[in-house]
């Protein structure tokens, strides 16, 4: 059971992501659920991602990064599902990141041995709202800047909606927060993401191979 994580705040763009994910998982047979934390923002993730015929676990107690015992039994019976491979996780828009990715690195510490070998953190991944940047790092910056360093791979999105200029300056901030030498990647979820890109992504941000 692999895991993607992915962080961002909210309105940022990971149902949209996760729904090109699935697409894309489902497409070459592999099986995917989701652990979602609506946390009383928007009610409808799990609904569109249940409409793609997918598993969804749905979390709306609270705050994911806050709630390590339902983080660890939703991940627990996910676990159990036979022949599951993926395991997409998207927490509240609102949620601390860096906390939410603690939880998942200890994950296997804290389960029995037979569901910590099936488990993986492939992926973490961060959705960066380019058109509202400034305006995030204005108003919620601990936010933003925790889903930042977290990143296997951040996807700057939105960027229809963007001049060249304007992203230039929010690239070069993103690559002072990074911690490793994770890559920035240009998108506009809502149009798809290149089968490259996707590759790139559930391959946990490095080689470009599945
Ligand atoms: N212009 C534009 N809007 C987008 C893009 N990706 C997502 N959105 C819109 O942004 C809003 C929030 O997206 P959503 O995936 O629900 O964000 P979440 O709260 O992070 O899950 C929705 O109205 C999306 O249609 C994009 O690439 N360009
Ligand atoms: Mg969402």
């Amino acid at each position: 059971m692999r895991v993607i994580s992915v962080v961002g705040f909210l309105g940022s763009g990971k149902t949209t992501t996760i729904a090109a994910l699935a697409r894309h998982l489902t497409s070459q047979r592999q099986r995917v659920a989701f652990l979602i934390n609506d946390a009383g923002e928007v009610q409808i993730d799990g609904a569109i991602i249940r409409a793609g015929g997918h598993e969804v676990v749905e979390i709306y107690n609270g705050c994911l990064c806050l709630m390590r015992d339902d983080l660890y039994i939703g991940l627990a019976d996910l676990a159990q599902i036979k022949d599951l491979e993926w395991v997409i996780i998207e927490p509240s828009g609102m949620a601390d990141a860096e906390r939410l990715t603690r939880l998942l690195e200890r994950f296997p510490r804290a389960i029995d041995p037979h569901t910590a070998a099936n488990y993986e953190l492939r992926c973490r991944l961060s959705i960066v709202d380019a058109a509202r940047y400034r305006l995030l790092m204005r108003s919620v910056p601990h936010l933003v800047r925790s889903s930042i360093r977290v990143a296997d791979v951040v996807l700057l999105n939105k960027i229809d909606l963007m001049t060249e200029s304007a992203i230039t300056p929010i690239e070069a901030d993103i690559r002072k927060t990074l911690k490793r030498d994770a890559p920035i990647k240009r998108v506009a979820a809502k149009e798809g993401l290149s089968q490259e890109l996707l590759a790139t992504i559930l391959a946990g941000g490095g080689a470009a191979s599945v």
